[in-house]
């Protein structure tokens, strides 16, 4: 299923004009012609920006730094009430958010509302946080001693995202490094400068509104120079950086040389685990959003499906019947399910990835092919495909961003975990079974190696509450909920000796 058109250029433009403003963006201030903002809806150029420069990054650093000399000693609550105010104008601006993301990453409008109601639900976990910011105080060894640990302000964060969650990624590291007592320096993907500005027109306004000093989130727009300053400065203790693992490989060895800290959230290659006792029209309802949804452009996309043999041949006819129903189009139309791909790269990829997996002795099972190419000769929509594989082999141990499944057969459980864990990434994973011993197998030790395990829900669409993040070359990082706050302060162990009296740990005596 195919929707007929696709918006023109000049509605699309007009639409993100009209968000930008409603969210307070001055747009001539940024315009110039060193950065275009498109849309993959038709693939064309919106507007002419102007690119930041390194010394525009430098500035940006310096501006933040001063901020946070203030920030760092403004309480924690209260710094709270910044973010409180922040998840008020988002949520009340939803509708234009939704629509910048639709308009720079495709994603259909459920998708993008939910990308917006994502960034409200971290706002509210960070004004909780404010108050919960708890160190811990240990039994001390000596008499009249006391252990303690506090937490303090880290200094100036570098938040680097990417196209796919253009967002929602800014404001788990915003929400929770504001609260924290640390200032941002944002680096958005050169895909997605338009949400980009409107973000920060709308922090710019609750700072304005609660007090905050200025400064506090500073935006650099353009291609990978300037962001890579945030990489070098020793003013930016923490680098938070999502995107590729080949991304990930310079900033964290260059984070590292200077000792800073990197937040590494790079590729994922998630697989899925299908029972014989599974319920099938669950999994197969929860497979097609977790592969086909968002395009297949998720770092938690579904990419792999490792399915019991005795349910392989059931399983892939369903998906395959699902998938043929999916509506693909114009990510602004209701009733489309599948957006555009981000650009010509990502087809061109995801041609490739189909081209081994055949050299590999894949059967493509559904899909592949370019849609709507007359319609929006620049843009590409592609029917998102599913490839029998019978190993898995190279191309399938890399990750594709596009909306590639590959099947692959199992015949016992371990074989199973073997399949699942034989990747270089380790995000996000599940498993769809009825049986409770093979959930908790597939959740033990030395079940599934990812950041995240699920058991009969798909490999996306994470709750901002836990701690987001993988394994291996997914780079260890953990974002948004649960204590991954921790990675955005310093800990200061304290110990305070009220005895009056020098008493040595350990028992060391050092008496004259
Ligand atoms: C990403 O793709 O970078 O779990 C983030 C999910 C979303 C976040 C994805 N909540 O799919």
């Amino acid at each position: 299923m195919v929707t007929a058109a696709v918006s023109s250029t000049d509605d699309v433009r007009a639409r993100a004009e009209a968000a930008l403003a409603g969210c307070g963006v001055e747009l001539a201030a940024f315009k110039g012609d060193t950065l275009t903002a498109r849309t993959p809806i038709t693939g064309a150029g919106l507007f002419g920006l102007r690119a930041d420069t390194p010394a525009d990054a430098d500035r940006a650093v310096e501006a933040a730094h001063t901020a946070f000399l203030t920030w760092r000693t403004t309480p924690a609550p209260v710094r709270g009430a910044l973010v409180k105010r922040l998840g008020e104008l988002l949520a009340e601006h939803r509708e234009q958010l939704a629509d910048l993301v639709t308009v720079e990453a495709g994603k259909i409008r459920s998708e993008a509302l939910g990308e917006v109601q994502e960034m409200v639900d971290i706002c509210d976990f960070a004004v909780g946080l404010s108050r919960q910011l708890y160190g811990r105080t240990m039994p001390s060894e000596r008499p009249g001693h006391r252990l303690m640990e506090t937490w303090h302000p880290l200094g100036v964060v570098g938040v680097i995202t990417a196209f796919n969650f253009p967002v929602a990624v800014w404001a788990w590291n915003t929400a929770v490094a504001l609260v924290c007592g640390d200032t941002v320096v944002w680096k958005p993907s050169e895909l997605t400068p338009l949400t980009a500005l409107a973000c920060t027109a709308l922090l710019d306004r609750a700072a304005a509104e609660t007090g905050a000093p200025a400064h506090l989130n500073q935006v650099l727009l353009g291609a990978a120079e300037a962001g890579e300053r945030l990489v070098d400065s020793p003013r930016v203790p923490l680098v938070s950086a999502t995107g590729s693992t080949r991304m990930g490989r310079t900033v964290g060895p260059r984070v590292a040389a200077r000792f800073g800290r990197a937040l590494l959230e790079l590729g994922g290659n998630n697989a899925a685990v299908v029972t014989p006792s599974a319920d099938l029209d669950l999994t197969v309802n929860a497979a097609v959003f977790a592969a086909a949804g968002t395009a297949g452009q998720r770092c938690t996309t579904l990419r792999r499906l490792i399915v019991h043999e005795d349910v392989a041949d059931t399983v892939v006819e369903r998906l395959v019947r699902a998938y043929g129903r999916l509506p693909i189009g114009d990510p602004f139309r209701d009733t489309t399910l599948v957006g555009p791909l981000v650009n010509q790269a990502s087809h061109t990829r995801m041609q490739a990835a189909l081209d081994r997996a055949a050299a590999d002795g894949g059967t493509l099972v559904a899909g592949g092919e370019r849609q709507l190419a007359e319609a929006a000769p620049d843009a590409y929509y592609v029917r998102p495909a599913i490839v029998r594989m019978p190993a898995q082999t190279d191309v399938v141990r890399e990750e594709t961003f596009a909306p590639l499944l590959y099947v692959l057969t199992y015949r016992d459980l371990d074989e199973a975990i073997r399949l699942h864990n034989d990747v270089p990434q380790g995000l996000s994973s599940g498993i769809f079974t009825n049986d409770q011993r093979e959930a908790e197998r597939f959740l033990a030790a030395d079940g599934a190696d990812c950041g995240i395990v699920n058991v009969n829900i798909g490999t996306s669409g994470a709750e901002i509450g836990g701690a987001f993040g993988g394994e291996k070359e997914t780079g260890g990082g953990r974002e948004s909920g649960s204590d991954a706050w921790r990675a955005y302060m310093r800990r200061a162990t304290n110990t305070v000796n009220y005895s009056g009296r020098v008493t040595l740990a350990q028992g060391v005596n050092f008496s004259r």
